[in-house]
């Protein structure tokens, strides 16, 4: 297995899933299966979950891990291809990447999107270059249109909780004071359609996801009829990705805070967020306080999900 940046990269999502049951048992069951081999992982952008989690991954598999902040500490990378560099930016991609590859035996990249070029953030052009350059296996640890580590932890999630074989679950958008990515939401539609899962998506006029990653899920602008008989709530924030307002905020709208009375439209669901979460825009106190809420499992899943696809490269 070359590289983890989507779904697509998945041979057979059920095999992946009984891995993860597998690993959740018993994480030390591979612990020699990384004797030898270096995890490098490369943060062009912050992380709590997503850097603890894949750390812990390796180490149960026996992996060694090195991290590197490139904003802490590193040279200043250069990006753009054939570029005199006479700027502020020492060292360029081309050279970094393989030398980074050359340390290491799989290496994981956090690049988040810039929201200021859809078509730059749109065909993964940093993400792309590691997976081209680096020589080893590459895994996302959120590129600029998905989060396929969190998506798989939250398909583990739903699995372990669901109560029917096919519950409805619910993206719902949800106000933030600044502009983010699309990638989550992109990346858990993505997942949740290859689920089968019965798939809602909500949100204010303006906020489309791409049908690249939608299709197959349901789409409305009425987020209470959306709350209707759902088995399991996900909220996040997006910004605009339609081509006249990429990356802006559209919309601040509090109605929108997944509260109380919103929950009790459902079917007892459960409520999902990937962290980290601003309460009281995205969520109420009492909901994320509740004894429905997932958030705390879903990040220990983190580590299962890393586990899985780190075992994969491994073998
Ligand atoms: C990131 C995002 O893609 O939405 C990472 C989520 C796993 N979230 C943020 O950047 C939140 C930042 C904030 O100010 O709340």
């Amino acid at each position: 297995m070359k590289k983890f940046e989507s779904i697509h990269d998945v041979d057979v999502l059920s095999t992946w899933l009984a891995q993860a049951k597998e690993i959740k048992q018993d994480p030390y069951k591979w612990d020699t299966l990384g004797k030898n081999k270096t995890l490098l992982m490369i943060f062009f952008n912050s992380s709590l979950r997503t850097r603890l989690s894949t750390q812990k991954a390796a180490l149960n598999l026996g992996m060694h891990v090195m991290v590197l902040d490139v904003n802490q500490g590193a040279w200043k990378l250069e990006t753009e291809v054939g570029v005199v560099m006479d700027g502020d930016k020492p060292e360029h991609l081309l050279e970094a990447i393989p030398v980074m590859g050359a340390y290491c035996d799989i290496i994981a990249v956090r690049s988040f999107a810039s929201l200021s070029s859809k078509t730059e953030d749109y065909s993964e052009k940093i993400l792309h270059q590691f997976i081209q350059y680096a020589g080893k296996p590459v895994i996302s640890m959120e590129a600029a249109t998905l989060h396929p580590l969190q998506s798989f932890a939250d398909m583990i999630t739903v699995e372990q909780y669901k109560k029917t074989a096919r519950p409805k679950v619910v993206l719902t958008w949800a106000p933030h004071p600044k502009a983010l990515p699309q990638a989550v939401a992109n990346s858990f539609a993505q997942w949740s359609v290859a689920m089968d899962y019965d798939v809602v998506i909500t949100h204010p006029v303006g906020y489309e996801l791409s049908e690249e990653f939608t299709a197959g899920a349901r789409v409305t602008n009425n987020q209470e009829e959306a709350f209707k008989d759902a088995d399991f709530i996900y909220a996040k924030n997006w910004s605009a990705f339609n081509d006249s307002h990429y990356g802006e905020v559209l919309s601040t709208d509090r109605s929108w805070c997944v509260d109380a009375p919103k929950m009790a439209l459902t079917n007892a669901a459960y409520f999902m967020h990937c962290l980290p979460v601003r309460r009281n825009m995205i969520v109420s106190d009492e909901v994320i306080d509740s004894l429905k809420s997932l958030v705390i499992e879903e990040a220990a899943n983190r580590v299962v999900s890393a586990q899985t696809v780190l075992l994969n490269m491994l073998k």
